[in-house]
């Protein structure tokens, strides 16, 4: 049988740029995100000056941050931080889908890889549990996915 060629990105993120475009919402949370987020870039190899955070009002925000960023081209990857609780809203799930489908949509129509680390529960305790507690951090989680698109990206283009 012939082999295989298999092709996937390493977790390595020297000389990458990124941008973390987080909102101010539920700002406990979040800010676990981001440091989640950071450190993960960090712990890559990405160089601090390298990471640039965006802040935005809420989730619902976040789309229109990220394309802006994303059509820059200053940046590499844009992962999209946030925090939506049902009990707090009745828009819970017209904010949540809005958020998901401008992050996919935006990673589409740029080619870039725009992540999405928004955390989307029924309560504030399963939100901390995803955000440094129990589950582990989304944000770290959103940064790693970043970082391997990034790397199975530049494959893509090396072969083209
Ligand atoms: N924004 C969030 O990021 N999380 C939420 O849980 C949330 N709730 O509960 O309403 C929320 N609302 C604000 C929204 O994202 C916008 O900022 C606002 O509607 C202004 O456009």
């Amino acid at each position: 049988m012939e082999e295989q060629t298999l092709h996937e990105g390493i977790l390595n993120a020297e000389g990458k740029r990124f941008a973390l475009v987080a909102s101010r919402y539920n700002e406990i949370i979040t800010s676990r995100l981001i440091s989640g987020a950071s450190d993960c870039l960090r712990r890559h190899g990405a160089k601090e000056e390298d990471i640039e955070v965006f802040r935005v009002p809420g989730a619902f925000e976040i789309q229109l941050v990220a394309r802006k960023v994303a059509e820059s081209a200053c940046v590499d990857a844009v992962v999209c931080l946030g925090t939506v609780i049902r009990g707090q809203t009745p828009h819970f799930d017209f904010v949540a889908s809005e958020v998901a489908k401008g992050v996919s949509r935006t990673s589409h129509e740029t080619g870039l890889p725009v992540i999405f680390g928004v955390v989307t529960t029924d309560t504030i305790e399963q939100a901390i549990d995803r955000a440094g507690g129990r589950t582990g951090n989304r944000g770290a989680e959103a940064a790693l996915a970043a970082i391997e698109m990034v790397s199975l990206l530049d494959q893509i283009g090396a072969r083209e």
